[in-house]
């Protein structure tokens, strides 16, 4: 028997306060967790959604140094810009707040306390690479060293990136501090762990036998780490940036990020509600849930939980439903490539756009398996979905009823066996939706509601009312109450899914709120209401605009190749005098022309300021012809003469190749006397 809860807390992962939030957020955590949280609520469900950025750790060191500012300017920075990009996007978030909150410094703290205070914690010494100028431990990500494997000079100690290579600090040849560049030495240092192992066997029974429900990507990462066996895993860090150590002789210790993050769901709870807070954390009723991303799997079902359970006050997550990545144009998203879409500008590349972008990335969701985001497809189910599915329905129902009913809804006369067969085929639609979002299914359910629409527009189409109003009015008040109980049955299924859409045809039907339970209904739009001013639902989005953002990524894409570009190393040394005996000439192209039948080969005719020479040179691919004649080129005139496909070449002409095989000719500036000799 399935247990009946009496609340729902709807966690949603913290991000990090080091950069913008983008797609992949959006579509991977707060966007299903929005939806989830609408529709309880619209059920008259008790539910409580929490949100936060997360403060602390490394990155956020890092992109303060960076950007030469302190970590707390940067998280500053960035947590206003994310909550406003939430707020933009309608994630309707009970509370939003943040790590580095005096609740949650002081909550966090409490609990690490109760945890050492009962011996839950064992502490265990280790060797860590610590920089003695800056007197400082080093996190792997600040350390750089001697890729083991394919010997870049710049590996990370968790990864190289020319290689691909994971890697420990250990595994570096001369690691050394990412940032100030000194050597490396070994040093002791202590740390608190979460002996996980102990924890082991509980965990196999709660998720393994008990949690069998849920998906299979989350089910299945548990299963392959609790096949592999747990080990302690650390909660402190040496760092400069977190919550410190709330025990004696842990002076330049913080907690690690991971520790306090998740504390962050019930320090941001208590945050709202100081005095009722419990009852969402501590008693056996509340059903908790995390909506997070893939990577965050491990935190949120093995290491979280057994803090909890180590706490002893807490309640567990009932589920954790995690999505899979979101691609962007067939490559993944990277915040330090700047490969994203990031939601702050998409709110003003495209302002009321935003359910278009919530409808995409659900019905693109990676809920089983990773998906992909084009600007195509974003234009292609926004014109062929949303304004020629949805949005002309509405309209169609609308226009018509104003038309030829003064904008009032009609009466329903008798029925058809056409029409009954129509409403057989969306009375269900309440229970189906339901079924799937209780399954977090999120795209299903979205395309059910939008099946809706679907129906309403073939309704339409075949019963052609525009062609009985000179013959029937009465089908013709019929087709169109129908149509209208339609439309407002939309704006209710499409209410936890795109919130701003279904406000404005609430707003064209001149209804304040319909109640989710109506679903189904075919009487929400009594005879005799009056409408309310129409317009369009949604409007096409142009090539153009498309095409500005393809361009966009086009250009972040060369600027990362230009930002990568390496050229090659320096060979070996050589003596002046090899140098002198080469003797390079300025001349002037006099003819050129392509050698037949020889694709790669070029015969100039060269005003050398003597005789004059020809060359042939293997540049073909390269240059056209006819743009060369005038051009000055420098070209070696002492190489041996050499005979090529029957043309004897005196010479060779000097051009640059970077090492992705792209030529320029070398030239000089100002023009010189044919003959120059280059030194
Ligand atoms: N900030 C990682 C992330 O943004 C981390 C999540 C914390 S949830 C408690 O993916
Ligand atoms: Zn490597």
């Amino acid at each position: 028997m399935e247990k009946k809860f009496k609340r729902t807390l709807v966690t949603s992962a913290l991000p990090y306060a080091n950069g913008p939030v983008h797609i992949g957020h959006l579509a991977g955590v707060y966007v299903p967790a929005d939806i989830y949280v609408r529709y309880l609520r619209l059920k008259g469900e008790d539910v409580l959604f929490i949100g936060g950025s997360d403060e602390h750790g490394v990155p956020v060191t890092i992109r303060a140094k960076k950007e030469g500012c302190t970590p707390q300017d940067v998280v500053d920075r960035y947590h206003n810009i994310i909550k406003e990009s939430f707020e933009g996007f309608g994630i309707s978030f009970d509370v939003y707040s943040r790590t580095t909150s005096a609740t949650h410094r002081e909550v966090a703290s409490d609990f690490f306390k109760k945890l050492y205070d009962e011996g839950k914690f064992v502490e265990l010494e280790s060797e860590q690479y610590y920089d003695e100028g800056e007197q400082q431990f080093l996190t792997d990500r600040n350390i750089k060293g001697e890729c083991p494997r394919c010997h870049a000079a710049d590996a990370y100690g968790d990864q190289c990136e020319k290689c691909g290579a994971t890697l420990s600090p250990d595994e570096l040849i001369n690691p050394y501090n990412a940032d100030s560049g000194n050597p490396l030495v070994k040093r002791k240092t202590t740390h608190w762990y979460l002996p996980l192992n102990d924890y082991q066997q509980w965990l196999e029974q709660w998720i393994l036998n008990d949690h069998k429900e849920w998906r299979s990507n989350v089910y299945g990462q548990c299963k392959s780490w609790l096949d592999t066996g747990l080990k302690p895993r650390a909660v402190t860090r040496d760092l400069n940036w977190g919550i410190p150590v709330p025990v004696e002789g842990a002076e330049g210790k913080v907690l690690y990020v991971w520790f306090d993050a998740p504390i962050g769901y019930i320090s941001n709870t208590k945050e709202l509600l100081p005095d009722t807070w419990e009852k969402w954390w501590k008693d056996e009723d509340t059903r908790l849930l995390h909506f997070i991303g893939k990577d965050n799997i491990v935190f949120h079902c093995i290491v979280f939980p057994s803090m909890l359970k180590a706490h002893g006050d807490y309640i567990l997550p009932e589920n954790v439903p995690s999505n899979e990545f979101l691609n962007l144009e067939d490559d993944k998203i990277s915040t330090s490539r700047n490969w994203a879409v990031w939601l702050n500008e998409y709110l003003v590349d495209f302002p009321g756009k935003q359910d278009v972008l919530r409808y995409v990335l659900t019905a693109n969701a990676p809920e089983t398996k990773d998906n992909n985001f084009t600007w195509k497809d974003f234009q292609a189910r926004n014109n062929n979905e949303l304004v020629a599915v949805y949005g002309n329905f509405v309209n169609r129902a609308l226009v018509l009823t104003k038309k030829y009913f003064e904008g009032k809804v009609p009466a329903c006369g008798e029925l058809t066996e056409y029409d009954k067969g129509i409403i057989d085929e969306f009375v269900n639609v309440k229970s189906e939706v339901e079924k799937l979002l209780d399954q977090f299914k999120f795209r299903e359910a979205q395309k059910e509601a939008m099946n809706l629409a679907r129906i309403g527009n073939r309704y339409l189409a075949e019963t052609e009312p525009w062609k009985l109003a000179k013959t029937d009015m009465n089908r013709v008040a019929t087709i169109l109450n129908i149509s209208l109980q339609l439309v407002a049955n939309l704006a209710i299924a499409f209410e936890p899914f795109l919130p701003f859409s279904s406000k404005k045809l609430r707003g064209m039907l001149a209804m304040e709120t319909f109640e989710w339970s109506s679903l189904g209904s075919l009487t929400l739009m009594e005879e005799g209401h009056e409408l309310g001013e129409v317009g369009l639902l949604f409007d096409k989005i142009e090539d153009d605009a498309i095409q500005a953002q393809l361009d966009r990524l086009e250009r972040i894409k060369a600027e990362n190749a230009a930002a990568n570009y390496k050229a090659n190393p320096i060979r070996e040394n050589i003596e002046f005098d090899d140098f002198t005996k080469l003797d390079i000439r300025v001349g002037t192209v006099l003819e050129c022309a392509k050698v037949p039948k020889a694709s790669k080969l070029l015969q100039f005719k060269i005003d050398d300021g003597l005789e004059g020479r020809t060359i042939v040179s293997g540049i073909a691919a390269h240059f056209n012809p006819e743009e060369l004649v005038g051009k000055q080129v420098c070209f070696v005139a002492n190489l041996a003469p050499r005979t090529i496909r029957g043309i004897v070449s005196e010479g060779m002409i000097l051009s640059a190749e970077d090492n992705e095989g792209k030529l320029s000719l070398l030239t000089v500036s100002p023009e010189a006397k044919p003959g120059s000799e280059v030194k």
